[in-house]
């Protein structure tokens, strides 16, 4: 039954950020999975022995692009695969699994944030045995081999049927088929206090959470509504589609249009949250009030001790440099350990192995813990219901009450797509060249205490990261330019924007940042260049 297949290699399966992603249209040519996967095992080599996790979020072709895995899998050998139910599992809930069961590795069938369906994104984001993706050394390695690919492995069989557990045994493997819900919902109940929570929707407290017709659903219904009692309707959207209902998966104010309008209306309920395609980032709202993804992790970090799991200490924190600096102050008064990582939760994993960090995040809607090693959506939605449980108070009133405490790091992403990808590459190129001119310089009473790119060293494998590039001034602010790694077409041009105040707490965040926006679009030239005076999106 084992074929084995000729091929030729595709040049562009590099991957990003978070594992490889393309347009659903360049990922259903011919072989392009089977090129992908083929490289990936024989990277790993001997596969005898190892078991690996595969599920996704059910986008398009999240069906036939498993049934190709199952097959190929098999066909090399490996010794069993844990799948999640119709295939589904979420980034988090796999991670989890991969730890639970001590596998070998990985497979979320996702591209994540990005819009599902023909027209949309596909991808796979591929873990080790830590459940967390592979560092960059090994994805390089990945791709070297696609590129000299010449054959593939595959049992000519039947698709198999995944809609009930259970163990069967295809073509020499074993395939176990899992509920993809059941062990996510044990973790969760083992970090924060159900019952603490359920009173919380005796109480009266409302919620919407917003799982836009992605892979959440299933997990939120069960934890919102089943276990902890918050009234039916609570959780929308909550049948994962292939195309996401039309939905843009990303949980910000632009995105979720749907639950901001809400909850920003006269009938919005106590708190809002919304989670991506694959489930790994939130969006926290409060009636007619919005969470920084930055503030949240400070805010979380803050009140480690109000969680049974994390009651007696955390070890430190980390964010991606692009991440605003409120974490920062807070990991100071606690006087825990505090690191700066690139962009990607693959750089977080050596910090929580190593035990230096409990707890990280991102700007871009993530936020997580050492529970597992990928952002987890579900699990800060639960972290901010306990601080209200446990405190009484509104999101807002944490919120602000955190900012009198620490002061307020005003926040904001600009994001230029759709740009040509030399003329961004040559564009970053003049930037880093020109940056370490600007130290000292004024503009418009800003002064620069220092700019260049943001190197990352690894405290734990010794591996050096260079990601974006990062203008620092006196007064605490900062712009920070990066390149997106996720996407599918174009480049993106991020620009991250921050203003530190201690006292002006209740300032409109743009408005803060007008000068600094101006600053950074007069360094960077985006404006000549790029022919775009304004951002396409900002969150
Ligand atoms: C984006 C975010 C980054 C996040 C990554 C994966 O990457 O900025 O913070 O880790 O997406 O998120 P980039 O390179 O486009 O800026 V997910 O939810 O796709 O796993
Ligand atoms: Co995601």
């Amino acid at each position: 039954m084992i074929q084995t297949i000729a091929t030729t290699p595709y040049t562009d399966q590099k991957m990003g950020t978070a594992g490889l992603r393309r347009k659903s249209k360049v990922v259903l040519q011919p072989n392009y999975i089977e090129n992908f996967m083929q490289s990936i095992f024989n990277v790993i080599g001997n596969l005898r022995n190892k078991t690996f996790v595969v599920g996704g979020d059910g986008r398009f072709y999240n069906d036939k692009a498993i049934q190709k895995i199952i097959k190929m899998a098999a066909a090399n050998g490996v010794a069993k695969l844990i799948i999640g139910q119709n295939g589904f599992m979420s980034t988090p809930a796999g991670s989890n699994v991969i730890r639970k069961n001590k596998a070998d590795g990985g497979f979320i069938l996702s591209a994540s944030h990005n819009p599902g369906g023909e027209n949309g994104d596909f991808g796979i984001k591929y873990s080790n045995a830590s459940g967390g993706q592979i560092p960059s050394s090994v994805s390089d390695k990945i791709y070297q081999q696609t590129l000299s690919l010449k054959e593939y492995k595959i049992c000519d069989i039947p698709d198999i049927d995944l809609s009930k557990p259970g163990v069967q045994d295809v073509c020499g493997m074993k395939i176990e088929v899992i509920d993809p819900v059941k062990d996510y919902v044990d973790m969760m109940q083992n970090i924060f206090d159900f019952d603490a929570l359920k009173k919380l929707f005796q109480s009266g407290f409302t919620m919407r959470f917003d799982a836009m017709n992605a892979v959440t659903g299933p997990y939120a219904l069960k934890i919102f509504e089943e276990i902890l009692g918050a009234p039916k309707g609570s959780v929308v959207n909550a049948v994962p589609l292939q195309d996401f209902g039309g939905l843009h998966p990303d949980p910000n104010m632009v995105y979720a249009k749907e639950l901001v309008d809400f909850m920003y209306s006269e009938h919005a309920a106590d708190f809002g949250a919304a989670n991506d395609g694959d489930g790994d980032r939130n969006m926290i709202l409060g009636k007619k009030f919005f969470v920084t993804p930055s503030d949240s992790l400070a805010i979380l970090t803050d009140n480690f001790s109000l969680i049974p799991a994390y009651k007696s200490g955390i070890y430190g924190v980390a964010k991606s440099a692009a991440t605003s600096t409120a974490v920062k102050r807070v990991a100071e008064a606690h006087a825990i350990g505090y690191y700066e990582v690139p962009t990607g939760w693959k750089y977080f994993v050596n910090l929580m192995d190593s035990k230096r960090i409990t707890f990280c995040g991102e700007e871009s809607f993530g936020t997580g813990s050492s529970h597992i090693r990928e952002k987890d959506g579900i699990w800060a939605v639960l972290f901010w219901l306990s601080i209200i449980a446990a405190t009484g108070k509104s999101v807002e009133q944490i919120t602000r009450e955190h900012w009198q405490k620490y002061g307020r790091s005003y926040y904001v992403r600009f994001d230029f797509e759709g740009v040509d990808t030399d003329l961004a590459d040559k564009l970053m190129e003049d930037l880093e060249s020109k940056l370490p001119m600007l130290q000292g310089k004024t503009f418009s009473g800003y002064t620069v205490s220092d700019a260049g790119a943001f190197v990352y060293n690894d405290p734990v494998d010794g591996s050096s990261t260079k990601n974006g590039l990062i203008i620092r001034f006196t007064d605490g602010s900062r712009i920070v330019y990066r390149l997106s790694g996720t996407g599918s077409s174009g480049a993106t041009i991020r620009v991250y924007l921050e203003r530190f105040s201690k006292t002006n707490l209740d300032d409109d965040p743009l408005k803060m940042l007008t000068e600094i926006f101006k600053i950074a679009m007069s360094i960077s030239e985006i404006p000549e260049r790029t022919g775009k005076h304004q951002a396409d999106v900002i969150t």
